[in-house]
């Protein structure tokens, strides 16, 4: 990917490869009965996307000590996850996208139902996989799975997602009382009206974005064995990281925060978030170097 260092770029093609390797042994195979609903898994899953949130759970697993293949299906489980997201968010009934990735969206190619189920299947497949990831004899693979079931439930990526929904409804209403624009410039502090609306779009990147990401961290923490205060930094990390995420694709996309606060103080937000990042794996020295790299790398992005 443009703009990471070699090292980081090396670490993502190495691991996006053995997640990809994984997941082909895990999703059922194309040609298994019922034919169409794990063709149109494959499609969603195999679709080009970056692997972010997996190889950063194997990262997160490795610069806590977490050796071996154990990540693997926790990793799975979690791109499972964001496959379902992504296929059920561009339904009619939510974003109403007829492309992902460049081409059709998996409801687009098989149909809404086939996409709905599509989506379905891919939650207990995830579930299912994350609950045996544990090392024998200890709590981690029910520990992994009340962090994600948290993380992705309706207190975190869907509950962020209802949030958006009401607040763009919100925004799009002819009474709408919170019509802001940009300052004009980034020394003009921000209007008590604009104030409330940025508070709001924080708490639903928290959720919607966040949440997945903070749990990828989190969970290669817990994996690897690491004791509570670790793991709450490497989740911590992946918040933080998160939030810097969903402010830089605002960037790119010149909306969301952008367009609340304009582009010079997203910048400083996205700053500021991966300087919070970067605090909390400060504790893990030089094995944190490459959730170091990751974090310029969100903060830096230009695609
Ligand atoms: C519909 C259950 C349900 C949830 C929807 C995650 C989500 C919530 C919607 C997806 C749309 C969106 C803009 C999410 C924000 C997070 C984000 C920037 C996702 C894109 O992630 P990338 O860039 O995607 O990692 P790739 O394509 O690389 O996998």
């Amino acid at each position: 990917m443009t703009g990471m260092t070699p090292r980081l770029a090396r670490f993502f093609e190495t691991q996006s490869a053995r997640v990809d390797a994984a997941l082909d042994q895990v999703l059922p195979p194309a040609k298994a009965h019922p034919c169409t609903i794990h063709e149109a898994m494959r499609y969603a899953v195999f679709s080009g996307g970056k692997r972010f949130r997996p190889v950063l759970a194997i990262m997160s697993f490795q610069a806590c000590g977490g050796k071996g293949d154990r990540i693997l299906n926790a990793a799975c489980a979690i791109e499972l996850i964001h496959a379902f997201s992504l296929v059920h968010d561009d339904l009619p009934a939510l974003d109403n996208d007829e492309y992902r990735r460049g081409r059709l969206s998996c409801h687009a190619q098989y149909g809404e139902a086939v996409g709905i189920l599509a989506g379905d299947a891919m939650l207990p497949l995830a579930f299912g996989l994350l609950c045996g990831c544990g090392t024998r004899g200890t709590e981690q693979g029910q520990a992994a799975v009340q962090v994600l079931s948290k993380a992705i439930g309706s207190y975190g990526m869907i509950g962020g997602q209802i949030a958006d929904l009401e607040h763009v409804a919100l925004m799009e209403s002819p009474g709408n009382r919170y019509r802001v624009k940009p300052p004009a410039s980034s020394s003009k502090p921000l209007t008590v009206k604009a104030q409330e609306v940025l508070k709001r779009l924080n708490e639903i990147n928290a959720q919607k974005t966040a949440a997945l990401i903070a749990a990828s961290a989190g969970i290669g923490a817990l994996l690897a064995g690491s004791g509570k205060a670790l793991t709450q930094r490497l989740s911590q990390y992946g918040h933080s990281l998160g939030m810097g995420f969903q402010v830089t694709d605002d960037l790119l996309d010149s909306d969301g925060v952008v367009s609340i606060v304009g582009e010079a103080k997203a910048r400083e937000m996205a700053e500021r978030y991966i300087g919070e990042a970067k605090q909390q794996i400060k504790p893990l020295g030089k094995k944190a170097v490459l959730l170091d790299e990751l974090a310029n790398f969100v903060r830096d992005r230009t695609a």
